[in-house]
């Protein structure tokens, strides 16, 4: 017995038993690795949703499920065909990565209920590289981690256990072709990674996650030759350091299969990198890119930087101008196996953001978007929040790059500039709970990311659709209200907390609870500037200047108090709080009612949940059901205190005449 559920691929027995008859016996001349996982996952379903031990046979005529190689030209590396014909289930692709998700694609459409009969599927991924980020510190804690400890590590040791191969089968299910399984942020130990300490235990991992399609990414320490071998200087144009790192990955190459290469925090938050030396971001990456060239490896470097040193006097210098300020000036300077990771806002993973202007800024450079599925700033997956709604407003962005296709999601898959290497990549949300994810409902974040990571296109309630009937229940009353929650569920989180796109009201560090000025007196920069008659930052060209980063289609919007878009009216523009909104409300009764709202929609939810008591299992209802008791005391809270603190700058009292402390 193991203690972690089996989240989407629970494969509970299946009353409908149209699709049974797939299921007497499977047929492939494949015999790959990739393979034998299909066929481990095809026995184990079969047995789970029909009860039947489907044996493997030789004869092709007589099989009910078949997994065929097809060069077809219309099938990349990755795609597959599904076809039904004449009761049995064909599933083609060009290797055998694609017949690895064409089974499991078939496998969940049954399992979610899904009449078979008849389909006819063809499909590509769209994004190359679709990726998953663990911050997973050595010591088995997780940075930002709300669903317990890591599952990689424990103590200062690499653990190789049974729930990775669960863990990869999950993410190979919806599409998950890499992952980086370390933090970000290499310190504490885990700078000792990448030596013979640790070399047995990552190269067995590597290959669990290699036998689903996986290639494993390791975060390193910039300045891992000093602190691994004590070199004077880690200065990416040093002759030394250039060979140490060539050597080094010569042996990391050769001890742990299955590499994609490595994925780099530099320069920012206090981790080393090339400034310290007079050298800039391409000098660094570059470095490293042609020390794992020989060996096919990528280097994933992270646009998240930002001077965290920063004085509240100087009015110029902009935390969300640093991204591109830094990385702009390097457009095309990057080797061809780099990739640049930008987070999908400006910023950092706030509930409401622009999209980052990187994107589209960035023509001649390969990128992927990060976007983070771990809940920091949206609930910490105590509170509830579907986040795929949000990601897709990113994707669907125009950036007004001025080629026809100049949406993020064009962008990030290649179509817009011809990159090979390119993708999405997201902050992991699991951890050691029986769940995986803490909150039950935040497992709909991972399995969406996954699966909009393959297709940008499908909406966001199909997905919560398909996840609801794989992981609770396939009754279509139940989806409809479990879905009505998770649908609505950023919007309301978005009422209750920070307006208008002003963010960061969070307690500092933890970043969980309601604390408008917990980052007003600190140096990182995330100033809202409240005082008696207005709040919020100008970002236009008469303030930081942010909005001129933008295309001018966006910047034109964007810079006029007018046409900004009123989601983000407080992250673009300083306005008083007698400034009336598009709706014919005052900016502070805006704040009062979206704060009273929101905290209403959550009790509402809340009921809503307690109405599924008979309709779902029982431990995952009362998991949820706590949790929305902890989500209605946060709402409580932040209603409280923001309204507090605006009507105490303010003065301006509530129309409504309601209790503001
Ligand atoms: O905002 C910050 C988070 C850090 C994180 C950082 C990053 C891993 O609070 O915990 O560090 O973002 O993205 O690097």
């Amino acid at each position: 017995m193991c203690n972690w559920e089996q989240a989407w691929l629970a494969y509970e027995p299946i009353e409908n038993q149209r699709n049974r008859k797939f299921f007497k016996s499977v047929y492939t001349d494949q015999n790959g690795e990739l393979i034998i996982s299909a066929l481990r996952e095809i026995e184990t379903a079969s047995e789970k949703l029909f009860s039947i031990q489907i044996i493997r046979t030789d004869d092709r005529e007589k099989a009910g499920i078949l997994l065929e190689i097809d060069p077809s030209p219309d099938l990349g590396t990755e795609g597959y065909e599904i076809t039904e014909e004449n009761d049995r289930i064909y599933i083609r692709a060009a290797g055998e990565n694609g017949l690895l998700y064409g089974t499991f694609r078939f496998l969940l459409m049954v399992s979610a209920g899904k009449d078979i009969t008849g389909i006819s599927l063809q499909e590509n991924p769209q994004n190359p590289i679709r990726m998953l980020n663990q911050w997973d510190n050595i010591d088995g804690s997780i940075e930002r981690g709300y669903a317990g400890n890591s599952f990689f590590y424990e103590n200062g040791k690499v653990c190789v256990t049974k729930r990775i191969t669960d863990y990869a089968r999950l993410l190979c299910s919806v599409g998950i072709n890499a992952i980086s399984i370390n933090n970000v942020n290499v310190r504490d130990g885990a700078e000792w990674l990448i030596t013979e300490k640790h070399y047995n235990e990552l190269a067995q991992i590597a290959g669990i996650f290699g036998k689903y399609g996986i290639s494993m990414y390791l975060c390193i320490d910039f300045a891992a030759p000093m602190t691994l071998d004590g070199l004077p200087c880690a200065d990416p144009l040093n002759e030394d350091v250039r060979k140490w790192w060539e050597k080094k990955c010569g042996e990391i190459f050769s001890r742990i299969p299955n590499m994609g290469g490595f994925l780099v925090k530099a320069d920012s938050e206090g981790r080393p990198g090339p400034f310290a030396y007079g050298r800039n971001h391409a000098d660094g990456a570059n470095m490293l890119a042609r020390a794992v060239k020989p060996y096919g490896g990528t280097i994933i470097w992270r646009c998240f930087v930002y001077n965290c040193q920063q004085d509240w006097r100087d009015r110029r210098t902009d935390r969300a101008c640093a991204g591109y300020d830094n990385f702009m000036p390097l457009d095309g300077k990057f080797d061809d196996n780099v990739i640049l990771q930008i987070k999908n806002g400006p910023i950092d993973f706030q509930v409401r953001e622009p999209v980052h202007p990187l994107f589209g800024g960035l023509q001649h450079t390969n990128q992927m978007l990060e976007v983070q599925i771990a809940q920091e700033y949206t609930g910490q997956q105590i509170d509830v929040c579907y986040l795929v709604p949000m990601w897709k407003e990113v994707l669907d962005f125009s950036t007004g790059c001025g080629k026809p296709q100049d949406t993020v999601a064009d962008i990030v898959s290649g179509r817009t500039f011809g990159q090979q290497k390119c993708g999405m990549a997201a902050v992991a949300n699991t951890g050691r709970d029986a769940n995986w994810t803490g909150h039950d409902l935040a497992g709909a974040n991972l399995y969406g990311f996954g699966r909009l990571a393959w297709n940008p296109q499908i909406s966001a309630e199909e997905i919560v659709q398909e996840w609801i009937s794989l992981q609770i229940s396939r009754d279509s009353d139940v989806k409809m209200m479990i879905a009505d929650i998770l649908l609505r569920s950023r919007e309301v989180y978005e009422k209750y907390t920070a307006p208008l796109g002003i963010g960061f009201m969070v307690n500092p560090a933890y970043h969980y609870g309601p604390n408008p000025e917990g980052y007003e007196y600190s140096k990182w920069g995330t100033y809202h500037r409240a005082d008696h008659l207005a709040v919020g930052v100008d970002r236009s060209e008469k303030g930081t200047g942010y909005s001129e980063q933008y295309f001018e289609k966006n910047a034109a919007l964007y810079r006029d108090t007018e046409s900004c878009p009123e989601n983000l009216l407080l992250f673009f523009h300083r306005v008083p709080y007698t400034h009336r909104l598009r709706s014919g409300k005052t900016l502070i009764q805006h704040i009062y009612d979206s704060h009273f709202e929101g905290y209403a929609d959550v009790q509402k939810m809340q009921r809503d949940w307690n109405c599924l008591e008979d309709k779902i299992p029982q431990h995952i209802f009362q998991r949820v059901k706590e949790r929305f008791v902890r989500q209605a005391e946060n709402s409580r809270e932040w209603c409280d205190v923001i309204n507090s603190f605006f009507y105490r700058k303010s003065m301006i009292p509530d129309e409504m005449g309601r209790e503001i402390f």
